[in-house]
């Protein structure tokens, strides 16, 4: 295993963006193998890279890591993105965990015949749920937790643009989580990766979903 962080998942963004998201802000070069076809995702399994027989699959100082919440938790802790202390990464990984399950939802839709009645539950839960807790985290802070950057806020900003991507009005009454997408877009690396031919993946299409279901024979599962 070559000393290269290589990133096995399909060419979009899913499970796999918030990684690259981390990594672009942790200053770390990633490759990519992107699984187009059954065959490449059954030499995976084949040759027993996928624990759990799923991807992500991160290839990391001699590791393959499975799990997104693993694989994440790896890279904010060895980057310094894991807060200060243990009372840190509790609320960091209550803010992480919020984030995944309010980006899950919005991941699922291209996979999804009838996606008004999600979009409208989507749109509800961002608005009373989850963007309500960040609002008033980010008031009078820079950042969530400990006053320094943290996978937290990362993840905040990933979700935001989707959110925003979706209902573009959807931080009207968040003044504070504008202020703070606004701070954290000029950070060079951000601002870099939100730049046309970064490594950031555009928001999924037909294709991306069909190859997708093509490559996972329907077994699609998202737990
Ligand atoms: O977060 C995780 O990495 C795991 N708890 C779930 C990973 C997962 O469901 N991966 C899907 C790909 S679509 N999501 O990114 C997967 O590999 N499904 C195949 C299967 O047989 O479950």
């Amino acid at each position: 295993m070559s000393g290269k962080v290589i990133l096995h998942y399909f060419n979009g963004r899913g499970r796999m963006e918030s990684i690259r998201w981390l990594l672009t802000v942790a200053g770390v070069e990633f490759e990519e193998q992107c699984i187009t076809t059954r065959e490449q995702y059954e030499k995976l399994l084949s040759d027993g890279s996928l624990m759990f027989q799923q991807v992500p699959l991160v290839e990391i100082d001699g590791m393959k890591l499975v799990q997104t919440k693993a694989i994440i938790s790896y890279i904010a802790e060895k980057y310094n993105l894991y807060g200060k202390d243990l009372k840190d990464r509790a609320m960091i990984n209550m803010y992480l965990n919020g984030l995944m399950d309010h980006m899950k939802m919005i991941m699922i839709l291209p996979f999804l015949s009838d996606v008004k009645p999600k979009l409208d539950n989507i749109q509800s839960k961002a608005k009373e749920r989850y963007l309500p807790v960040f609002e008033k985290a980010l008031a009078g802070h820079v950042y969530l937790v400990g006053g320094e950057l943290s996978c937290a806020d990362v993840l905040l900003l990933e979700c935001t643009l989707m959110l925003e991507e979706r209902f573009p009005a959807i931080l009207a009454d968040f003044p504070n989580i504008q202020s703070f997408q606004g701070r954290m877009t000029q950070i060079p690396s951000i601002a870099k990766f939100l730049q046309p031919g970064s490594k950031r993946k555009p928001p999924p299409d037909e294709v991306y979903a069909k190859t997708v279901m093509e490559v996972l024979q329907f077994t699609l599962s998202f737990p």
